[in-house]
């Protein structure tokens, strides 16, 4: 056993660093990491190289990558890079002290959450207030108890996964609440929220964009013919052959019923024209095979857009216009691709 000294504390003993299972070491700029990649990580911020090493013993054998820093800016600036799930830190350091840190730590972690442990020698009740007021989850005073530190270890890292497992479910309602549920396809919202980010980029940076409104055609024959389990496996067909022919960088999404929306961006009129072509000829020729009948169905679409250079109409301007192109496509006898008539101007 080794044992080290730290001026005011009982002597700290700790098994002889070569005893232990070599891990991952790197150093850069005085920043060092002892990590395996999976493992939790935990910023362990302190001034003193001994209380570094304490925290660094106590926490020794257990599954937790350690990263150190030794000033408050580089604990800034590790815990950017690395987004620790857990923080222990000094308070009294040389540049910024720790409640400055831990207020620069919340601040810049609003899409992660990060359990923060003071640990100080300032024992005074005022500090353990301030400390706790400015973002610390938990506070303990120097010389601490090896046992006591793991335990709010544990504390901190349970309270972290159950903030995961919130934020995993939201992230899960989030998707469900922009999926529609019978295509898998983006819903409404979905496709509306990325059409209007799409036009204010193609505004900023002068690209073409693309509406197009599609819907099957005398649809409701089909559910009256075949039932409507039939026709939710038509919508099911149409949606897999629009996502077959869609970009990654695009969206096609359901816009409810029938009808269905794409936003095509960095594409010429002729080019949206001819993709769209492709679909509707796809889609018209792929029988699905319900109940032991074939059926086919096929639908219409109308385009509304803008090439690079030219005026740039709002979202829902262009949703319009591409309904009226899809209006004259049923006007005009349905399974077909019309394109705004202002498009072409
Ligand atoms: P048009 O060519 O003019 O578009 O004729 P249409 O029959 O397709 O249009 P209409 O608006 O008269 O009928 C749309 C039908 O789509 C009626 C509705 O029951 C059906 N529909 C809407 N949503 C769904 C759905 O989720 N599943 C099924 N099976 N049918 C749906
Ligand atoms: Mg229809
Ligand atoms: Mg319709």
């Amino acid at each position: 056993m080794a044992s080290i000294a730290i001026p005011g504390i009982p002597t700290l003993a700790f098994p002889e660093r070569r005893d232990r299972r070599e891990d991952q070491v790197s150093s850069r700029n005085g920043e060092s990491v002892r990590a395996t990649e999976s493992a939790m990580k935990i910023l362990i911020v302190d001034d003193s190289s001994v209380a570094r090493k304490s925290v660094e013993q106590t926490l020794f054998g257990q599954p937790y990558s350690l990263i150190f820093a030794t000033t408050g800016q580089q604990a800034v600036e590790l815990f950017l890079k690395h987004r620790p799930s857990l923080v222990i830190m000094d308070w009294m350091m040389p540049d910024l002290n720790g409640v400055e840190i831990c207020r620069r730590m919340r601040a810049i972690s609003s899409d992660f959450y990060t359990h923060i442990i003071m640990l100080t020698a300032k024992t005074d009740k005022a500090s353990v207030v301030e400390g706790l007021r400015a973002g610390a989850d938990d506070y303990l005073t120097k010389p601490f108890h090896e046992e006591e530190l793991l335990a709010r270890v544990g504390v901190g890292l349970r309270t972290l996964g159950l903030h995961r497992q919130i934020e995993a479910k939201n992230k899960k309602l989030e998707k469900l609440a922009l999926t529609d549920g019978l295509t898998g396809l983006p819903n409404r919202r979905a496709i509306e929220d990325w059409g209007t980010r799409e036009v204010s980029g193609a505004t900023r940076h002068d690209y073409s964009l693309w509406v197009i409104v599609a819907d099957l055609d005398r649809f409701k024959q089909v559910n009256d013919t075949f039932g409507h389990n039939a026709g939710d496996e038509v919508l099911k067909t149409f949606a897999k052959v629009l996502k077959a022919h869609t970009r990654r960088s695009d969206i096609c999404g359901r816009h409810g019923g029938e009808e269905f929306m794409m936003v095509m961006t960095h594409s010429t009129a002729k080019d949206v024209e001819k993709a769209m072509e492709r679909i509707r000829a796809e889609f018209e020729t792929t029988p699905l095979n319900f109940g032991g009948c074939n059926i086919l169905a096929t639908a219409s679409f109308g385009i509304a857009g803008f090439e690079a250079g030219q005026a740039k109409p709002n979202f829902s301007d262009l949703v319009s216009r591409a309904d009226a192109a899809l209006y004259s496509a049923k006007r005009a006898g349905r399974n077909r691709v019309e394109i705004a008539a202002s498009t072409l101007s």
